[in-house]
């Protein structure tokens, strides 16, 4: 059944449109909460706790519920796209319908309130549902808090608390990162993990497109990098890589979801699949041209002396990457080499990202390089010296490995997985205990999973799931906003939500899943 939406014609001028350029730093960030905004508070009736993840900013909530039935005035604000597909999916998977005599309204509304920043949301349910934010992205967040409220089957009317929310994250930058060199994922799996992404309010997917075992994108002048360096993948068989094309259309239903896909390109080093694919990439001297599927690290290098082949290589791969992701960022990787001309390599390429009008990231290891201002850096050692950048006053995302590393086991002895960082694995509680307080300069959080060990979607899955829920929280609530023990039974509530999206979570023994 199709759905007609009245499209309500009060604009704001001031309203942004997504999120996806908008300047992340925390200085331009001001709307962030303060601890003293940070609390969620309930009325003195107490009503049950609410099962939300992350936990919103602030809360009241009355004792009194809100009965909505199957049909609905909905408002939506004409500019607000991505949170308009997502309401109507919402209403049309419980059987609301719209209809302008409906007894109450579900309105979106782009409004003029700093305090929202550029990712915040009201949310007022009463006689009415009304969402209000500055952007569609702020919209689409006060939608997903909505969905948890909701049950996820069917039913003739609906019981909906009577609240206020008024929500801001914490963090600009809530992020996944999917190794898919070593072991290729299909775009429709990414599309669904982007569907689960969203439903936590996380925001930015970093796609690991390159590494020793493969080469996963499409690069027109070096078509060889995929024919060849995309052929196989960890272990040998079949590998695979995306079109140009295929990724824009990822890049957009992407941003449908308000997730922003960051795409990684791994140089110097982690870089055998294209070497084998152009051996000139190589130093003359390099013996070992060939593809590899084992699952060592740090043995591969684009050739640092004779440059010409690697800068004009570095640059064209830079400029075909850049013209399909529409992210301000382009991840260059730069982990785990050792070479006197590295930190070379890195100002060099910190050039070109900058040529191309683009902000550069870069793994922790940049750091050596006298990289611009407005740089990332992808801090992964927990206690890796990265002073020398925060000193010149360079962001960092925080993916402590001990912390946040997916590959790791969801328990102590889980068959699969790394335990080079952490010998006990790291548990859903683990993650959650991570405090990015700690750090000065921080962006926000991101999870990596590596594949090396990950070699089908049920483990993928096993993996990221439950745990990203904690990196959600970790990224968008205050440290005055979390408890585990809370968190754990609003996650624990919110299992038909994962159910829905089919997900082969990791049945943690603490969520009684
Ligand atoms: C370290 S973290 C790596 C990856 C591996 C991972 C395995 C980082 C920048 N490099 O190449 O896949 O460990 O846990």
């Amino acid at each position: 059944m199709r759905l007609l939406i009245i499209i309500s014609i009060i604009m704001f001028s001031s309203c942004g449109g997504g999120s996806s350029n908008t300047n992340i730093l925390p200085d331009s960030h001001t709307s962030t909460a303060s601890n003293s905004q940070a609390s969620s508070s309930s009325s003195a009736s107490d009503p049950a706790p609410l099962s939300l993840v992350p936990q919103p900013t602030t809360m009241v909530v009355q004792k009194t519920t809100f009965e909505i039935g199957l049909s609905a005035n909905v408002q939506i604000d004409v500019s607000a796209v991505a949170s308009a597909a997502a309401l109507q999916k919402l209403i049309a998977d419980l059987g609301v319908i719209h209809s302008a005599d409906a007894p109450y309204k579900i309105q979106l509304q782009l409004v003029s309130n700093v305090d929202l920043g550029a990712e915040g949301y009201s949310l007022v349910i009463n006689q009415n549902i009304v969402i209000s934010a500055q952007t569609d992205a702020g919209l689409f967040y006060g939608i997903q808090t909505l969905k948890q409220l909701l049950p996820t089957v069917k039913q003739n009317t609906y019981s909906l608390p009577q609240l206020q929310i008024t929500d801001v994250p914490q963090y600009a930058w809530r992020g996944s990162m999917i190794d898919v060199g070593r072991n290729f994922f299909t775009i429709e799996y990414l599309k669904k993990h982007v569907e689960r992404m969203a439903l936590f309010k996380l925001n930015k997917l970093h796609l690991h497109l390159s590494d020793d075992q493969g080469w996963r994108i499409e690069i027109k002048k070096y078509p060889k990098l995929t024919s060849v360096g995309g052929s196989t993948k960890v272990g040998g068989g079949e590998g695979g890589f995306y079109t140009q094309q295929e990724l824009r259309d990822f890049v957009a239903f992407a941003a449908l979801n308000e997730v922003e896909v960051i795409p990684e390109v791994d140089m110097p080093g982690h870089i055998q699949a294209a070497i084998a694919s152009y051996n000139e990439l190589a130093c003359s001297d390099v013996t070992n041209l060939g593809l590899y599927t084992g699952t060592a690290v740090g043995f591969s290098s684009l050739c640092l002396t004779s440059s010409t082949v690697t800068y004009q290589f570095v640059e064209d791969v830079l400029t075909e990457l850049t013209e399909i992701f529409s992210s301000q960022y382009v991840h260059v990787g730069g982990d785990e080499i050792k070479n006197d001309l590295y930190p070379q390599f890195i100002e060099k390429t910190n050039l070109i990202v900058k040529g191309l009008h683009k902000t550069m990231i870069g793994w922790e290891e940049s750091s050596a390089g006298n990289i611009s201002a407005d740089s990332l850096l992808q801090l992964w050692n927990d206690n890796y010296n990265i002073k020398s950048a925060t000193d010149r006053n360079i962001h960092l995302i925080l993916s402590p490995c001990s912390y946040t590393y997916l590959d790791h086991g969801n328990y102590n002895g889980q068959p699969n997985t790394y335990t080079w960082c952490r010998s006990q694995g790291i548990p859903l509680e683990r993650v959650y205990s991570f405090d990015p307080d700690n750090y000065a300069l921080v962006v926000g959080i991101e999870a990596p999973m590596w594949s090396e060990l990950v070699t089908t979607e049920a483990t993928a899955d096993n993996r990221l799931w439950p745990r990203l829920a904690a990196i959600a929280e970790l990224s968008w609530s205050t440290k005055s906003n979390r408890q585990y023990s809370e968190f754990v039974l609003r996650l624990s509530a919110l299992k038909p939500q994962l159910d829905k999206l089919g997900v082969n979570y990791y049945k943690e023994p603490q969520l009684n899943w």
